[in-house]
């Protein structure tokens, strides 16, 4: 059974930083509970000026816990002025964030991890790039600036996977598997997008850049959670991303993809007429 629920409509506008505000929306996706998600919510209500942006958190709640998260969301909805979506026997990152893309209405859409990660005083970075041209904008860790409080073996997979894609495609982003990245709202109406799980900001990114949509980057620091449970399944999300890196491969191509593609190819022709038979015996291909 799939049940949605929608809560109070509340869409403000963040602090104009031009002559034109631009509305924003953040999505926060929850699965069951966060402990932490009232600090970001706190954080969220200190740090980006009154009246703030639409919040949207979308929860995917297994039903034996519906009774606790929903008088957790009666609360909040009070206190933050909150919208809250909820799904019941539904799972999935992705499409809890597309869940909440449908249902926000700001000009620029940014997910926020309900486990404390981001880091919410960059978002006024991220607008202002948004302001001056930019399509999505990359909250990235690895530039000048932006880092990794809590660095593990997964953070590590990720900087590695952030830098293969540098390396096949053209896609001008340092830190494509971040989840934290502004969208101008035309982007997502834009492009179909079908990850289910933690590489659905990978698929935006990479879609985006082959649309033309331009990508930029503001430094930001990412803090591994503190508190509760991770639901980032590593080997799991292995083919997952590996498709955007094949993506992004074929539809952006880096020079040093095609040259190595192009070298390959002729070193495996070069190597099979070599071991033709007969070759061997009359000398070989150089022989
Ligand atoms: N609605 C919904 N939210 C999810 C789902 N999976 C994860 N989340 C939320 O998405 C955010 C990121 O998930 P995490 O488990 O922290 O993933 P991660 O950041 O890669 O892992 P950590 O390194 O442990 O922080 C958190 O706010 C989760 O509650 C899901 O299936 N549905
Ligand atoms: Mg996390």
């Amino acid at each position: 059974m799939i049940s949605v629920e929608y809560r109070a409509n509340v869409c403000c506008k963040l602090r104009p930083v031009s002559a034109r505000p631009v509305t924003v929306s953040l999505i926060l996706p929850v699965l069951n509970r966060e402990e932490r998600l009232v600090d970001v919510l706190e954080q969220i209500q200190s740090t980006l000026a009154d009246p703030g942006p639409e919040v949207v958190v979308v929860y995917d709640v297994t039903p034996g816990l519906l009774g606790a998260v929903q008088s957790e969301q009666r609360e909040l909805e009070e206190r933050f002025a909150i919208r809250s979506v909820t799904r019941l026997n539904q799972r999935g990152f992705g499409s809890a964030l597309r869940e909440g893309f449908q249902n926000s209405s700001g000009q620029v859409i940014i997910p926020v991890m309900a486990d404390y990660s981001d880091d919410i005083a960059v978002i006024p970075d991220m607008l202002a790039k948004i302001e001056a041209g930019a399509d999505v904008v990359a909250g990235c860790r690895y530039m000048p600036g932006g880092g990794i409080v809590g660095d593990t073996i997964k953070q590590r997979l990720s900087r590695l996977y952030s830098k293969a894609m540098q390396m096949i495609s053209r896609l001008p982003c340092q830190d494509v598997s971040n989840s934290f990245k502004a969208y101008r709202r035309e982007v997502w109406e834009n492009i179909a997008t079908e990850a289910r799980s933690f590489d659905f900001s990978v698929e935006m990114t990479v879609k985006a850049a082959v649309r033309g949509y331009r990508i930029s980057e503001v430094p930001a620091v990412w803090t591994n959670r503190q508190a509760g449970r991770s639901q980032f399944r590593m080997f799991r999300e292995l083919s997952n991303y590996g498709r955007w890196l094949l993506y992004a491969a074929a539809h952006l191509p880096s020079r040093f993809f095609l040259v190595s593609i192009t070298v390959g190819t002729a070193a495996l022709a070069l190597l099979a007429l070599r071991s033709r038979p007969g070759r061997g015996r009359r000398g070989g291909f150089f022989g």
